[in-house]
């Protein structure tokens, strides 16, 4: 067999590949393995299909066709292919927007009857004097009510900026008015970029780019965010937590249901079935312990960041998980579930249930997860593994015993009272420490694992230089769940990996030095950190101006090159790898690589070479602290260099939160993390 080393850095997921071929089981690495050599002219972006003439493919050295049947050339197929991909990464993220919405709003119409409560006044009235509806002496659910009617009818919105959209800075708005480029609601921007990207439509690969990037803006500062603030108000706005990751968070006595795909009114229901006492005694009664949830993909990430529920793993887990059979089901809604699933459980007794109307999977069970009648839904599948439980066969399980510490559950909003303490809440420690040389600038390192490359090694490696060069990382997605494998979520990973700078302020104030922020749609939540930076003022006027980056350093979904491109749209530099399908047109990647920064003030650097991305994004924020004019880094490869002094910036007024002496308790257990009392 192939060597489990090339396939992951995960010591967790070696165990089980090793496992998968005692079993006979074939997972991703292998049918990506049997796909070789993948085709070369989809790889460069070649390949046609818009119409059936084709598919037409342009030879890339030369010698053949150059333009398709109908005329296009190598930069219309490939800026036409990738805004296809942008379309459909943000009606992904946007239509699960689309989805707790509709569920807020029946929250709010049926109240207790709908089996989901508005559990978080304190944001439902901050949006709704943000979206201008009237809370004063009005029952919150008549509040709700209107500003989910309001929040819907953004997703159809045909002219007039999005409400989220002004959040956005000033300047940074300013630029997408100029480029004609300030999106619309997201239903509008798709489908004009779809009918753009049709045959014999759009003929301008840069004004077709420039289009992907209003839908995607559409997505990022419209049905991510929406999805991201409603899912707060319903399941609570999530504050530091303690949990654990990787496949060790199966428990041999339990039951186990893992939660897979992306939408938490899924899994936060079945999360409170799982606690009903009924249900318990049900397992009870069939021998096990308890039951015990966890989580896969961004599902995982919701329930972690508001009940410290384990993950069992990110996108290339799914499989493994199941060879442990150790799960007695899997529950998934949509994205990133493989289509392999029910193949792979049958090597055991593991059931695998879709619940979505959108999302069937041949060979598993469907069972419809209507959010009228939730909870009903919930306790059915919770039943249905305290039956699959039965069927274990112990003799068969093999659960690797790796799992990992972590603290999660930063938020926009809860980070300035970390940072800040109570009564001093703000970024400005943040912003002190970043001018003062301490902190080098915040990078956001997000996205998914792919066959392609082993997984978690770029993520992993990419984070561990930017600690040692004082960078804060932030993190959403499957990128923090490897990050998390690592333990790299924990506080102490600050001792172990980060330069000294970042080590005094991650010491201060009691954080990681990798900051979890949740699932992909919250990516918005650091598109409002970046935002509440530029608010306080001191380093830029727009996003372009920060020493802030972003990076997708194992991106494999259509929605990694959607976020990638709302960033870039938003003024980031942004690491993207590997590279997508772009190499195949000189103009593209002209535009996306450097023209683009002239007009957003951010760009993109494609790369396969992880250490190229590392040096890009460090180059990157050290040209942007030259521009602001601010202190040389305090310290040099380990070595004092700048103005001598212990960092008081925080430590005057903030009480340490001392999450290193906590350490991690039971996983379910919501922490006491809360920001320190003055
Ligand atoms: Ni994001 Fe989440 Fe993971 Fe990639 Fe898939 S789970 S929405 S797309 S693979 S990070």
């Amino acid at each position: 067999m192939p060597n489990p080393q090339d396939r992951s850095a995960d010591p967790a997921a070696r165990e089980m590949l090793i496992r998968a071929a005692e079993l006979g089981a074939k997972t991703v690495w292998d049918r990506h393995e049997d796909l070789k050599p993948l085709c070369g002219f989809g790889e460069l972006g070649l390949c046609c299909d818009v119409c059936y003439m084709g598919p037409c493919r342009i030879d890339p050295f030369g010698e053949r066709a150059q333009v398709g049947a109908c005329g296009a050339d190598a930069h219309l197929i490939v800026a036409r292919n990738l805004a296809r991909a942008v379309a459909c990464g943000a009606a992904a993220h946007s239509d699960h927007g689309r989805e707790v919405v509709a569920v807020f709003r029946h929250a709010a119409e049926a109240g207790s009857a709908s089996g989901y409560a508005i559990s978080n006044v304190e944001k439902l009235m901050a949006l709704a004097a943000e979206w201008g509806v009237p809370s004063a002496n009005r029952p919150e659910r008549q509040v709700a009510a209107d500003l989910a009617a309001r929040m819907a009818s953004q997703f159809g919105l045909q002219d007039g900026p999005l409400v989220p959209l002004l959040r956005a800075p000033e300047e940074q708005r300013r630029r997408w008015e100029k480029m004609g480029i300030a999106p619309r609601g997201i239903d509008r921007e798709i489908v004009e970029l779809l009918h753009r990207t049709s045959h014999g439509v759009e003929s301008d690969p840069v004004a077709l780019l420039r289009a992907a990037m209003r839908a995607a803006l559409a997505d990022g500062w419209g049905g991510s965010m929406i999805a991201t603030d409603v899912q707060d108000v319903l399941f609570g706005g999530p504050m530091a937590i303690r949990s654990r990751a990787n496949l060790g968070v199966l428990e041999a006595q339990q039951v186990n249901i893992l939660v897979h795909g992306h939408e938490p009114v899924l899994s936060e229901m079945l999360v409170a079935a799982s606690r009903e006492s009924d249900m318990l005694e049900l397992a009870r009664q069939a021998g096990a312990e308890g039951i015990n949830i966890a989580g896969i993909c961004c599902t995982a990430n919701e329930i972690l960041m508001r009940q410290g529920m384990p993950i069992a793993g990110n996108y290339l887990h799914q499989e493994l998980a199941l060879l442990t059979g150790a799960v007695d089901l899997m529950v998934v809604d949509v994205q990133c579930v493989m289509p392999s699933l029910p193949q792979v459980a049958a090597c055991h007794h593991t059931k695998v249930v879709t619940t979505s109307s959108k999302a069937h999977v041949p060979g598993a069970e469907h069972i419809g997860f209507d959010a009228h009648d939730a909870r009903r839904t919930a306790r059915e599948i919770v039943a249905r593994a305290v039956e699959a439980f039965g069927r274990r066969d112990p003799a068969r399980v093999h659960i690797p015993s790796h799992r990992m510490d972590l603290v999660a559950g930063f938020t926009n909003e809860n980070l300035p009272h970390y940072l800040g303490g109570r009564f001093r809440a703000g970024y400005r420690p943040l912003i002190d420490a970043i001018a003062s040389g301490r902190i080098r600038g915040v990078v956001a390192v997000v996205g998914c694992n792919t066959a392609r490359i082993s997984q978690d090694s770029h993520h992993l490696a990419l984070v561990r230089r930017l600690l040692s060069q004082d960078v804060l990382v932030v993190q959403t997605g499957c990128s923090a769940i490897a990050c998390a494998k690592a333990g790299l979520l924990r506080p102490e990973a600050a001792v172990e990996y980060a330069g000294p700078g970042l080590q005094e302020v991650c010491a201060a104030v009691g954080v990681p030095p990798v900051l979890h922020l949740g699932s992909c749609v919250d990516n918005s939540r650091i598109l409002a950190v970046c935002t509440a930076l530029v608010a306080e003022g001191g380093i830029g006027s727009d996003l372009s101006e920060l020493p802030i980056a972003a990076a997708a350093p194992e991106a494999m979904s259509e929605k990694a090159i959607t976020i990638g491109l709302y960033a870039v749209a938003s003024g980031v530099f942004t690491a993207f790898t590997p590279v997508p399908r772009v190499a195949g047109s000189r103009v593209v990647r002209q535009y996306l690589e450097h023209d683009v920064e002239r007009e957003t003030g951010g760009r993109f650097l494609f790369t396969d070479d992880i250490e190229e991305a590392a040096r890009g994004i460090l180059a990157h924020l050290d040209s942007k602290r030259k521009a602001l004019n601010l202190a040389p880094m305090m310290y040099q490869d380990g070595v004092r260099s700048g103005a001598p002094g212990a960092f008081r910036a925080m430590s005057t007024y903030v009480q340490p939160i001392g999450l290193a002496s906590l350490g991690c308790g039971k996983a379910q257990e919501r922490s006491q993390l809360r920001p320190p009392e003055e």
